[in-house]
């Protein structure tokens, strides 16, 4: 279990993120606190009105001779309000900059800090999630600034004004209105405690739902294939009910307590009519018709803000639970980053890869998947990685770019450690095709040159004819400039191969490792693909796996492994003189006998 993250520290998380907009803020603030103080005008001077102008002995006495004040009271009533209203306007526009500021910061460091990660976070994470994070969590996170805060200085300093405006006015009556708040601090404490929860609970629906949701439309070709529309869909709906239904429970706890919070409202008023009322009755000096006019003006400003209380709490109990979700991926570190000092290659590395004692396993795995691999792969050879499905090949080669940490032995490039290396001097040295091709939403062009963007028409299409892509790339409506990926041109599974293989060829790579990059192209085209990588025009140590025998026949070096360990090794016809699992090979897939 992570330390939960208290109240204060997220406050002092935004904060932070205010910097360079602390003083707009600031300033905010104060127009809050402005604008509400500033609501008591209209009643100080209805006060002063009605006392001096129609109640009391010698009203309409004033109304002759001092006509002069009540126009400049008139007048300021009008000025103040139109202050006030500027001030509103003024300062919503700070409260939404501010906030939208912070927002902008926070997603641009999200984003950050997402596509650093290493390989452990994407299995941890779902895509659904964290999209929740970014969106839904953040701007949980936004209206706390530009909403929440306000509405709290606006609740506290209006309250806090119209009391000391009260107090000062007539005490009496104020001590009596001030018997309902040890009622509000109970409810407020009790509302807190029971929707809480329920707020961490709603987000968590919510990032359930979105997974579902993503999960889906991504993976909509298997829904199709199988049929499982209607399921898929009723699985959705269940997420949705589950989500609204725990929405709607949030928002019944509040209802649970509103009859109360309305009660104690309007016991303000009940308060104020038979307490006031007996006063002006039976103590005419303790309080004037123009102090009662006031009273009753202003029970609103005590009572509003007791309504608000309730949307205030929950909103900002649902930036709680966001916030949470967000500050965790804020302070996320990469497990696998550069070590201090990290040795920056400069020129480009020679290739020469070596395993020394490697043994891996994945974190959440216990058996080991890689054991006690020892490899030495001198620049510029070719060598083949052969084994049944799932002994470890992929496993093996993702240790090379240091996609994953060995939990014993080290691997090297040219020597050293890949650990020492900057992870950029180290990966830009790698040319990797992975084993289930993604391309991306853009041109083939762009695809392929994804690794070098500066890279010309001329070359990409070298690359292409290397990868024997060209010849189906010009087949293309719009050639190179055609859009794949997602929402392009549909291309085979073989095409993709290929136009990653050219794209990891793109990078000019010291290394260049193909997974199993040549597993969906026909007998002829990998053939003319073993050709042209034996006539690179850059030196290239490469490391491939494949499953057929005409792939790794020419290879320098063959390694076999089984089960997470290297069990043969050496040439193709060394190997077939074993008679081990290759030569078995070879003669299933060639009928030759040794
Ligand atoms: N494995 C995990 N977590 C992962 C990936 C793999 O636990 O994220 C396990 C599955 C398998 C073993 O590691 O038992 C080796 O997997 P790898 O992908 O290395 O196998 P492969 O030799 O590349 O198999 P294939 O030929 O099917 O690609
Ligand atoms: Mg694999």
């Amino acid at each position: 279990m992570k330390p939960e993250i208290t109240t204060k520290e997220k406050i002092a998380w935004i904060w932070g993120y205010l910097k360079g907009r602390r003083v707009l803020y600031f300033i905010a603030i104060l127009g809050t606190l402005a604008y509400n103080v500033l609501q008591l005008t209209v009643p100080f001077f209805s006060q002063k009105i009605v006392d001096t102008f129609l109640s009391g002995e010698h009203a309409s006495e004033n109304l002759i001779t001092q006509r002069d004040l009540l126009i400049r009271l008139i007048v300021l009533m009008v000025v103040f309000t139109l202050i006030r209203v500027t001030i509103v306007y003024l300062d919503c526009m700070a409260y939404e900059h501010a906030s939208q500021e912070v927002l902008f910061r926070i997603r641009n460091r999200l984003y950050d800090k997402i596509e650093r990660q290493d390989m452990h976070f994407y299995n941890t994470y779902r895509t659904g999630d964290l999209m929740t994070r970014l969106t839904g969590d953040l701007d949980a996170v936004r209206h706390m600034i530009a909403w929440v805060v306000r509405s709290i200085i606006e609740s506290f300093s209006l309250m806090s004004a119209t009391l000391i405006f009260l107090f000062w006015m007539n005490w009496r009556l104020a001590l009596l209105l001030m018997i309902t708040a040890p009622f509000i601090f109970v409810i407020i404490i009790r509302f807190k405690m029971k929707v809480a929860p329920m707020h961490a609970l709603l987000r968590e629906k919510f990032a359930n739902m979105n997974t579902a949701a993503q999960e889906n439309i991504s993976g909509n070709r298997v829904v199709k294939a199988f049929a499982m529309e209607e399921y898929e869909i009723s699985q959705f709906n269940e997420r949705n009910e589950d989500y609204r239904d725990t929405n709607k429970k949030t928002a019944l706890i509040w209802l649970r307590y509103f009859p109360y919070m309305e009660g104690i409202a309007n016991l303000l008023s009940v308060i104020l009519i038979v307490a006031g009322g007996l006063m002006l009755i039976l103590r005419p000096d303790l309080l004037t018709a123009g102090e009662y006019v006031a009273f009753s003006g202003l029970i609103w400003a005590l009572a509003n803000p007791m309504r608000m209380l309730g949307n205030v709490m929950n909103e900002f109990q649902r930036f709680s639970a966001a916030s949470a979700k967000v500050m965790e991926i804020d302070r996320s570190e990469p497990e696998i980053r550069d070590i201090p000092d990290a040795y920056e290659a400069k020129e480009r590395l020679r290739g020469e890869v070596t395993f020394e004692n490697v043994s891996f396993s994945y974190e959440d795995g216990t058996l080991p998947v890689l054991k006690h691999i020892n490899m030495k792969i001198k620049p510029g050879q070719t060598v083949a990685i052969m084994g049944e499905t799932g002994c470890g090949k992929t496993s093996l080669i993702h240790l090379i770019p240091r996609f994953y940490e060995p939990t014993e032995g080290t691997v090297k490039i040219d020597g050293r450690s890949v650990r020492e290396y900057t992870l950029k001097s180290l990966r830009t040295n790698i040319g990797l095709a992975t084993q289930d091709v993604l391309l991306y939403s853009d041109t083939i062009d762009g695809n392929i040159a994804y690794g070098d963007m500066d890279l010309s028409r001329r070359e990409v299409e070298r690359y292409a004819k290397y990868s024997a892509a060209s010849d189906f790339i010009s087949k293309m409506p719009e050639g190179y400039d055609t859009i794949v990926g997602e929402r392009g041109v549909g291309l085979s599974g073989g095409q993709k191969q290929r136009i990653s293989l050219a794209r990891a060829l793109a990078v000019k790579p010291a290394i260049l490792i193909l997974d199993d990059t040549t597993s969906a192209v026909d007998m002829e085209t990998e053939k003319q693909i073993q050709q042209s990588l034996r006539e690179l025009d850059f030196p290239c140590t490469k490391i491939i796996i494949a499953q057929r025998i005409s792939t790794t026949r020419t290879a320098d070096r063959i390694f076999i492994m089984q089960d997470g360990a290297i069990t043969e090794e050496g040439t193709h016809e060394e190997l077939i003189r074993k008679g081990g699992y290759y030569a078995e090979l070879v003669r299933l897939q060639t009928g030759e006998t040794a």
